[in-house]
């Protein structure tokens, strides 16, 4: 494990949830090393998280024989070092998005993994919500027919403070040289990785961005800096299939903490799910007798919904943690069986396309082809 914060809590905590309910995987995870660029931080998350050993040098862990896959949980700007190294030691991926900061960095990273030959897999943990999936089944079956419209939003509020510093610990999701972009890289590559997945490639976008707060001081130079991320986004598209596409990112939108949603609208049915409310899934059927015909709720806590049989009894819910367990599984069940983990680092650089067109389009004020190949 390679980093220590939230996201290093989240998949640790995945690790050691899967000997006890996926207990037929052949592989098990074993929590070797945790390492943390700040003294004292992999040792204090190795006594909390039962890691064997802990360090300061990520090099450490790829020249240990006994590690066969790296979690990367660093800031997005040592992503593709990392992950370049790690492909060349021979070792297994496991990758927090976005990917990288940039297609630049993106790309070799996906030669590097498909050179050596290594399983890898991109943490998109919403594609493992029980609701979501779900919707991906609903969608494959063909109930929707053509697909018309997909609208997505993830809405927050958190940096709205103008003194909150940018970059350093905790905050380096502010600093452009850290984090590659804004709520771009980091919230709408979530909406865009759903989007495909649910609904094809993205073919064009034509994006706005605003930064609100223009100079904020930098956590680790200790002056007043331009600010260089972009705090909203908004783009429309067209993707592959013919339909439009609507999406919106911010981390100011007073009282949204992490209010991510999507409606798709097809020919016969319609679909919205809001991780404010991740266990419901909605649904319209226009097939429905038409004097009951209406949206209906579903609670996404049956045995026959997907991961739920893991879990507890019927109508009982789960939550955000789930989403990394269900991922950390299909990854071990992948390694059974040889099969790629989606999102693999090749299809996380087709999303790293498309925030990139859009971070151009709104830079140039055009619309920009994104080049995906889904
Ligand atoms: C940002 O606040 C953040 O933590 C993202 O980095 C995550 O990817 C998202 O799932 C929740 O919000």
């Amino acid at each position: 494990m390679i980093g220590t914060g939230f996201m290093a809590r989240a998949h640790t905590n995945a690790y050691k949830r899967l000997g006890d309910f996926f207990p037929e995987l052949g592989h098990r995870p074993v929590l070797s090393t945790v390492c943390s660029r700040t003294p004292g931080r992999a040792e204090a998350f190795a006594e909390q998280w039962e890691y064997q050993k802990f360090t300061t040098n990520w090099q450490e862990l790829l020249d240990d024989r006994n590690i066969d896959a790296i979690d990367i949980c660093a800031p997005n700007d040592v992503h593709a070092e990392i992950a370049i190294a790690a492909a060349g030691a021979g070792k297994m991926i496991l990758c927090e998005k976005p990917l990288a900061r940039t297609v630049e960095e993106a790309q070799p990273m996906v030669d590097a993994v498909n050179a050596a030959g290594v399983m890898n897999t991109v943490w998109y943990n919403y594609r493992r919500v029980p609701a979501v999936t779900l919707a991906k089944q609903i969608i494959d079956s063909g109930k929707l027919g053509r697909i018309f419209h997909y609208r997505a939003n993830f809405l927050q509020d958190w940096t709205i403070n103008p003194e909150l510093p940018q970059g350093g610990e905790a905050l380096w999701r502010l600093d452009i040289n850290a984090a590659g972009s804004g709520v771009t890289g980091d919230l709408l590559a979530h909406c865009i990785d759903t989007a495909m997945w649910l609904n094809g490639g993205i073919r064009d976008v034509s994006a706005v961005t605003e930064t609100f707060i223009k100079e904020r001081k930098h956590q680790l130079t200790g002056q007043v800096e331009k600010v260089g991320i972009d705090d909203a986004c908004i783009f429309h598209c067209h993707f592959d299939n013919g339909s439009l596409g609507l999406f919106e990112a911010t981390r100011y939108a007073r009282g949204q903490k992490a209010l991510y949603t999507f409606e798709i609208n097809g020919e016969h049915a319609s679909i919205r799910w809001d991780l404010h409310d991740q266990n419901r899934l909605e649904y319209f059927d226009h097939n429905d007798e038409s004097i009951v015909r209406g949206w209906r709720s579903i609670h996404v806590s049956d045995s026959d919904q997907p991961y739920i049989k893991r879990w507890w009894i019927p109508g009982v819910c789960i939550g955000y943690e789930h989403t990394f367990v269900h991922h950390a599984a299909d990854f071990f069940h992948c390694l059974d069986t040889g099969e790629a983990c989606s999102p693999t680092f090749e299809e996380a650089l087709e999303t790293q396309k498309v925030c990139e067109a859009v971070l151009e389009s709104a830079a140039t004020r055009s619309w920009q082809k994104t080049g995906v190949h889904w």
